[in-house]
């Protein structure tokens, strides 16, 4: 079958909720993929940083085949030897005290959600569905009818109401509008420590550590989801080390699996998981031993491979070179380790050009709200292949 093929195939039989560029992908390996002619492209995108340890990652592999002769699925009725392990692993490696296994990201999100109002009610004595969430304007955090009923952009949210209530919206990066927007009834503050959706949007310096502060004096439990910004991503394990905090309760997934397979967590430091009893929460894969075998591999790899290292190295070294390119078209140049935005000046008309101009030159990325492309690559990117991404990147910039 030919690419256009394929894509007919997909547009007669599968539901049009996605624009995706039209590149038919069929192998990866490390930073690179192929396409079903056999054509050659760098993944800047890194499946939403989900494969930061690399496509086809052989020790993941391994360790996933390998679990899959033994035991994949028990349910949570029963226990596995994965699990206990698992849980170890991500609590040393994170300094954690408790994790919650889920799937997806929205699931881990809907987890927190519960978690911290039943926290709300049984510890810090809110009155009964009184609890309130605070959440930032422009976030991103999932697809559930309660996570698009606190979004802001109007495509993630209308046409899908009623939604749930409870949550509050400020504006991110603004740590005085959440101590005003704290009222007795506050159970928790949720917040991307770099909004990745919105446009790679980095907060003033600082800001975390201010939230931390104020969550601490009034009581309310600090939640950072870092699906995106975790493991390895902005250069640190986590993104909140930029600003030398620790979080209540922490959200990852995506790497969390190196991209074979589901994995989310919720990771707590304080007794707020404890308010968990059995029967109230789970799901029939979360922590299955499968996820967990695949997981170990994953965070085993980040780590011994010196992956979140290299994420800080290349990632300056990317934004500098991105930088240097000094095209006119480019309004700015922002980024974390290897979570990078770049701003075309709105006159420029929309990114997605340029998204479509790099694939004919063999470079992956997406665009994200009309004027930003993200570039992402997998954590494990040399120094030449940053070098060929920029030769492409100056090439369709000047190009247009
Ligand atoms: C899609 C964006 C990225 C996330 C944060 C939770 C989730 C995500 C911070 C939910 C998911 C996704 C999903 C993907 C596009 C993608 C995305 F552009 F929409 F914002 F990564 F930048 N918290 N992000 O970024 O995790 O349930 O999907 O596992 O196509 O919707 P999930």
């Amino acid at each position: 079958m030919n690419e256009q093929e394929y894509i007919e195939l997909e547009q007669r039989y599968g539901a049009h909720n996605y624009k995706p560029l039209d590149v038919v992908l069929a192998r990866g390996q490390g930073v690179w993929v192929w396409d079903v002619a056999g054509k050659k492209y760098l993944d800047c995108l890194s499946a939403y940083s989900a494969v930061n340890q690399g496509h086809c990652h052989p020790k993941i592999m391994d360790a996933m085949i390998a679990q899959a002769r033994q035991l994949t699925l028990t349910s949570r009725a029963f226990r596995n030897d994965q699990l206990g392990h698992f849980y170890q692993e991500l609590c040393e490696l994170t300094h954690s005290h408790k994790v919650l296994p889920m799937n997806s990201g929205a699931e881990a999100v809907e987890t927190v959600i519960k978690t911290v109002r039943k926290w709300g009610y049984k510890v810090k004595g809110v009155a009964e569905d009184q609890a309130e969430i605070i959440v930032c304007e422009n976030n991103f955090h999932g697809r559930t009818i309660t996570i698009v009923g606190f979004s802001t952009d109007a495509g993630s949210r209308d046409g899908f109401g009623p939604f749930t209530p409870g949550f509050k919206i400020i504006p991110f990066g603004d740590a005085d509008a959440l101590e005003r927007a704290i009222g007795p009834n506050t159970v928790g503050f949720m917040v991307e420590p770099i909004q990745g959706e919105a446009g790679v949007i980095i907060p003033p310096d600082g800001y975390l550590r201010r939230a931390k502060e104020i969550c601490e004096k009034h009581n309310v439990v600090l939640i950072l989801d870092e699906i995106q910004t975790g493991l390895g991503r902005t250069g640190k394990l986590l993104a909140e080390a930029h600003d030398g905090i620790e979080a209540d309760l922490t959200l990852i997934g995506k790497a969390l699996s190196g991209g074979f397979y589901p994995v989310s967590a919720v990771l707590s430091n304080t007794e707020v998981m404890g308010v968990l009893q059995p029967g109230e929460h789970g799901s029939t894969f979360g922590g299955n031993p499968l996820a967990c075998a695949v997981a170990r591999a994953a965070l085993k790899v980040l780590v011994e491979e010196g992956m979140i290292e290299n994420a800080a190295a290349m990632g300056a070294y990317f934004q500098a070179g991105l930088k240097s390119l000094g095209d006119s078209k480019v309004r700015e140049i922002r980024g974390r380790g290897l979570m990078i935005g770049l701003e075309f000046h709105p006159e420029v008309g929309g990114a997605r050009q340029y998204c479509e101009k790099l694939r004919e030159k063999g470079l992956l990325c997406k665009e994200t709200h009309d004027h930003v492309i993200r570039f992402a690559p997998p954590l494990v990117i040399t120094r030449d292949e940053v070098d060929w991404a920029l030769e492409r990147i100056a090439a369709a910039l000047a190009d247009g």
